[in-house]
């Protein structure tokens, strides 16, 4: 590898937020699912804090997104709330302030010289639509889906050119379905796979409605995002690939493949249909999936996926599950986060720029998110009051050499969007580990760049380092 690592012309120096996890719930008529949570279960989320005020976003957002602009960054992912701009789920009739809330946000965004990249559900479905419908289980709130995203496309494609239908749907379906850490916490593969169908579906159909609009024709891109875990066998012997393998078409290629083929994974649907889990599905709406693919890709990566073969004991009483298939393999002397409990290996970010490349049609794709979440970082203050994180420009560097090799070899990336810009809430685990280049203080809703945010922008200004 060289020892200067200049970047393609244009690339992305951005970071990502989401909505529910950065504005707080002002002015919000609707309930999340997570919302909903913390108001029925709040001891489950680390230190009680909830979504309710988050960072402040709702209210700070000119200060916040000059700050972005001020560390350089050219580019700004976050999400629009169905709860906060849809007034009626059923007829999609718009909430005032939620539609003045966006509008601001992304003229103050455009003003500040960052692109903004905005997704459509990021963990957030409408509590309402679960207890009616039960949520993503439903082919109505796949339809629910599509006229939100109809409406967010008329208000805002004029000035938005890259849109996103979900990020990280496999996390919905384990955390919501298999391993309970999304409210309701459920244990139900069949369901689960279910789901699936019908995430893959919601997206393809709004991919539709956007093309159908003419959104396409003004220049603007649709896509996904993926939180891809590449699976490593523990060794080369056929149980244990095979098991990789099958680990790899469960949680990344259940939706890398629809989403840029056209079509689930042959032996997916193979071991579903054996298995007696198999999706409801028409034959129209295959043809949706197949039709409507998406234009852009982004990338989530945080951390691979080990696997050995089943060697522990299958738990029956949960029914069927995923994991009957494969064991999470410790590899011993994996580097961890210990803060995230997360594997950090940056030669990933390579593995998957060249099966983009190869298995993909190189596909044009970005890094949509990677980071590293810290605890106790007042511990790094220095005498100036700024955090010394050198742990994550560190961490930073590490993973852009693995992703320049394989722009080198030729995958088609457009960028390198970390999370987060500014700490942000993190679900259950709310403010325990913090990501951004720019501090919060939780009390007082001050905001301090950090030593990786003047980093940052040192990067952005060479378009490389
Ligand atoms: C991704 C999500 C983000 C974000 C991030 C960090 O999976 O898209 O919403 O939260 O992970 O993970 P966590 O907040 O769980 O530490």
């Amino acid at each position: 590898m060289s020892e200067k690592y200049i970047f393609p012309e244009n690339f992305w120096w951005g970071s990502a937020t989401s909505g529910p996890q950065s504005e707080g719930r002002f002015n919000k008529k609707h309930k999340s699912v997570f919302d909903h949570w913390f108001d029925i279960e709040p001891e489950v989320f680390w230190g009680k804090v909830g979504p309710n005020i988050a960072s402040n976003f709702y209210n700070s957002y000119k200060e916040d997104l000059a700050m972005l602009k001020d560390i350089g960054l050219n580019s700004f992912r976050t999400s629009i709330q169905w709860t906060r701009l849809i007034k009626d789920f059923e007829t999609a009739e718009l909430d005032e302030d939620g539609v003045r809330f966006y509008n601001d946000l992304i003229d103050e965004c455009i003003k500040n010289g960052m692109t903004p990249v905005i997704v459509l559900h990021h963990f957030d479905l409408p509590i309402e639509l679960y207890d009616k419908y039960g949520g993503w289980e439903s082919k109505h709130v796949v339809d629910l889906f599509v006229k939100f995203a109809e409406r967010a496309f008329q208000l805002f494609s004029d000035r938005v050119k890259h849109w996103i239908t979900f990020n990280e749907p496999i996390v919905v379906i384990e955390g919501q379905y298999l391993y309970q850490f999304h409210y309701p916490k459920l244990v139900d593969g069949k369901k689960a796979v279910q789901v699936m169908f019908n995430l893959n579906l919601a997206s393809s159909k709004a991919i539709k409605v956007f093309r159908e609009m003419g959104c396409d024709k003004e220049g603007a891109k649709i896509g996904i995002v993926l939180n891809l875990t590449p699976s490593y066998p523990r060794s080369e012997n056929d149980e244990d690939v095979k098991a990789a393998k099958f680990a790899d078409d469960f949680f990344n290629n259940s939706f890398l493949d629809p989403a840029i083929k056209g079509s689930f994974p042959k032996n997916l649907i193979k071991v579903f249909q054996e298995d007696g889990v198999m999706f409801e599905f028409t034959k129209e709406e295959m043809e949706i999936i197949e039709n409507n693919t998406i234009d852009i890709l982004g990338v989530n990566y945080y951390q691979p996926r080990r696997i050995k073969v089943k060697e522990s004991k299958y738990d029956e009483s949960k029914g069927w599950m995923p994991d009957k298939y494969f064991d999470n393999y410790e590899m011993p002397g994996r580097r961890m986060n210990p803060y995230r409990g997360w594997e950090i290996y940056p030669e990933s970010i390579y593995d998957i720029a060249i099966n983009i490349k190869d298995n993909y049609n190189n596909i044009p794709w970005y890094i949509s998110e990677n980071g590293m979440g810290v605890e106790g970082e007042e511990k790094y203050i220095n005498a100036d009051g700024i955090v010394e994180d050198n742990y994550r420009i560190e961490f930073f560097q590490e993973h852009l050499k693995y992703l320049y090799k394989g722009i080198e070899e030729g995958s088609n990336c457009f960028g390198y969007h970390t999370w987060t810009p500014i700490d942000c809430w993190s679900w259950m685990n709310a403010y325990k580990n913090r990501y951004g280049y720019i501090a919060l203080d939780l009390e007082t809703q001050k905001k301090t760049i950090k030593k990786s945010g003047q980093w940052i922008k040192e990067v952005s200004k060479n378009n490389g380092f």
